[in-house]
């Protein structure tokens, strides 16, 4: 099959926006090309932006040329342009809470991003939490075990969805800082993680140290 699309993703070490489409772009089953882009190099910026026009990544490039980026416009329209995939729940109610979930990702949890910092292979000692982040991590927990019990199956809206994809990268910092879960939520984590798209991305960061990647 010929790759219809490309995606341009950053360091898998680091790029947790670019992890987000990846997950869904697999999920699709659709050929693709991945290329990836390093980050925090002197030329990053000026290579980003021969792609992208927000000069970030993720990016997708379409058969036809266009560009779409930003990751959630990216598992949106991967959602919508295959339906098949199942990247939304069918009843409107529930697709629009899974749409709240994904929406609420991208534009929230400022203190985790910052304290927990996507350092995808890597294992590293949980730094001292101010008291936003403890908050932070309560309301990924409890959201996450709310749709699970709700809606039940393996994932939050029972098949993945694009809520799940934009998680994705919050069960690799679960990992790197060794977050206690509570059971099921634990078990919701392993389920993700064990997807071929995040086991992928594990071999494509684990490169990326043995390369002698430094720390963001
Ligand atoms: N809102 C954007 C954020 C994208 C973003 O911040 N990407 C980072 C990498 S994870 C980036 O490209 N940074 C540019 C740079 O480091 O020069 C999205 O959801 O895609």
């Amino acid at each position: 099959m010929t790759a219809s699309y490309t995606l341009f993703i950053g360091t898998q070490t680091w790029s947790s926006w670019s992890l987000r489409p990846y997950v869904a772009l697999m999920a699709t089953g659709q050929p693709f090309e991945l290329v990836k882009l390093r980050l925090r190099l002197p030329e990053t910026r000026a290579e980003i932006l021969k792609i992208s026009p927000s000069g970030k990544l993720p990016a997708l490039r379409l058969g036809d040329g266009e560009v779409i980026w930003d990751s959630l416009a990216i598992c949106e329209f991967l959602a919508e342009r295959h339906p098949e995939a199942g990247l939304l729940p069918q009843d409107a109610k529930a697709r629009a809470l899974a749409r709240s979930y994904a929406a609420e990702m991208h534009a929230g949890f400022a203190d985790i991003r910052d304290q927990l910092g996507m350092e995808f292979a890597r294992t590293l000692p949980m730094p001292a939490l101010r008291e936003d982040t403890k908050i932070q991590l309560e309301r990924i927990i409890a959201a996450w075990q709310s749709a699970l019990t709700r809606f039940g199956g393996d994932f939050l809206f029972g098949r993945l969805s694009i809520a799940d994809c934009m998680y994705a990268p919050v069960v690799s910092r679960f990992r790197t800082y060794g977050v206690v879960l509570p059971a099921d939520v634990q078990a919701y984590a392993d389920r993700i993680w064990a997807l071929p798209a995040m086991q992928n991305w594990l071999k494509g960061s684990e490169a990326e140290i043995a390369e002698g990647l430094g720390f963001y």
